[in-house]
């Protein structure tokens, strides 16, 4: 007989009620995240979490596999029709060992590969320094301007002189659109492989309110829980440009995911979920869904700079803002995440490129619109939060970062009790609260 979470683990039913009243109340503004749809969630919470399936489809260790085989397959099929490539290898667990059978998959140890360096709004698997991939290959990290946009000459420079294996494009805070090929003819002429990680875009580039990267890459990595909407999990794709510099490119990266690389059996509800997330990301609703997260987006970074805050790169391409706040102190990201959190609004604190301060201590704060866009939320919806998040941000300007850890500690102690008793603050979140009730979430 089936009984209710609620009444088996009454301890774990009230923490998701909980966190869901806080997202219902709330507006998720962290621009890698997003509210799945209720098909994708049952899928997620479906019978398919029990079995094994090492292998892929046809080619399994485990009897029991006729019906998994096809929900794998129509994952792939799914992922190479959205995307228009020729092969899609969907078991990835996440993004990370996505992009870690990449390496194993072109690399040996020792080889260099040259990436967006972290600080300048790249990934951490993308070689930076106290990851794997910047350990176990040379790094080369590449940077911004000082106006936050990819320098192309030092790309240039750096891959004629350090001759990559392989040359990542794409980051987690970069707003502007990733010129894919150029990095392609870079790659071609040094003879590197060109892997466009669009873990970020991926849900624009389905609908085409971003450049593909297909044409260009060799091989593309996504995420499939931000713009595209699906659950946790990632793929991996080969392009024909990537099948025709190396024909065995789709054998190698799927062995490099099972049984080369890090992973064993395949989280087949996350498949599936998958599946059902590429489907609904291919009609025509989903379309205007991206259009809108970039509208959004834009109406947003206008109506934060009407109320005079500063963005790097003075705007946005994509789904994504990042505010530079060195204007009222450097390493002051932590205290306007914390005083946004206290109204309802959640964002990261993040750096910028040439940050002063540092990565636990960044000088600006990353928004983004997927989420609220979810909701229904439109560009007037947009110029309302932009006044509210200039406002709280003027309410702790005078918050200085101290220098010493010791000193940090106790301000940032300090800080959380004075907004929580900030009256300010209380008056938003209400309004936040008032503004959320007339979008629901999609579940
Ligand atoms: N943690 C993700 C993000 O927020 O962009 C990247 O892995």
């Amino acid at each position: 007989m089936k009984k209710s979470l609620r009444k088996t683990d009454p301890e774990i039913y009230e923490l998701i009620e909980a966190e869901a009243q806080r997202r219902r109340v709330g507006l998720e503004m962290i621009p890698s995240e997003n509210h799945t749809s209720p098909a994708v969630l049952e899928v997620l919470g479906s019978i398919l979490t029990d079995k094994y399936s090492e292998g892929y489809p046809g080619k399994r260790y485990y009897a029991g596999n006729e019906f998994i085989d096809k929900v794998e397959n129509l994952a792939r099929e799914r992922a190479k029709k959205a995307f228009g490539v020729p092969h899609a290898n969907v078991q990835p667990y996440s993004g990370s060992p996505a992009n870690f059978a990449v390496y194993l998959a072109t690399m040996k140890p020792g080889d260099v590969v040259m990436g967006q360096d972290l600080p300048d709004g790249g990934h951490l698997t993308h070689g930076w320094k106290f990851n794997i991939s910047g350990t176990l290959y040379e790094r080369a990290p590449y940077h911004v301007t000082k106006e936050g946009i990819i320098d192309f000459e030092e790309v240039r420079v750096l891959a004629k002189e350090k001759k990559p294996k392989l040359i990542w494009c794409g980051a987690t805070a970069y707003p502007r659109e990733f010129p894919f090929e150029e990095f392609a003819k870079i790659a071609d002429e040094v003879g590197a492989y060109f892997a466009a990680d669009i873990a970020h875009i991926a849900g624009l580039v389905i609908a085409g309110a971003h450049k593909s990267p297909v044409p260009y890459a060799d091989i593309i990595t996504t995420t499939t829980h931000k713009t595209l909407r699906g659950p946790r999990g990632a793929l991996i794709m080969v392009t024909q440009k990537g099948l025709d510099k190396d024909p065995e490119l789709a054998e190698k990266i799927d062995k490099a995911v099972f049984p080369f690389g890090v992973q064993g059996g395949p989280h087949n509800h996350q498949t599936a979920a998958i599946a059902v997330a590429l489907k609904e990301a291919m009609t025509p609703e989903f379309k205007e869904y991206g259009k809108q997260v970039v509208k959004n987006a834009k109406a947003l970074g206008e109506s934060l700079k009407e109320q005079g805050l500063r963005l790097v790169s003075g705007g946005t391409d994509n789904h994504m803002l990042l505010a530079d706040l060195t204007p009222f102190g450097k390493g002051t990201g932590v205290f306007a995440q914390d005083a946004l959190d206290a109204a309802g609004i959640t964002v990261n604190k993040n750096t910028i490129p040439k940050d002063p301060s540092s990565p636990f201590y960044p000088s600006g704060i990353r928004l983004g619109t997927p989420a609220i866009t979810t909701r229904g939320m439109k560009e007037k919806e947009m110029k309302i939060i932009g006044k509210w998040i200039a406002e709280i941000i003027q309410e702790v300007k005078h918050c200085q970062l101290p220098e010493t850890k010791e000193e940090r500690i106790v301000s940032l102690k300090q800080f959380k009790k004075d907004i929580a008793g900030n009256k300010r603050l209380k008056e938003i979140k209400g309004q936040v609260a008032e503004l959320c009730s007339r979008f629901p979430l999609p579940y």
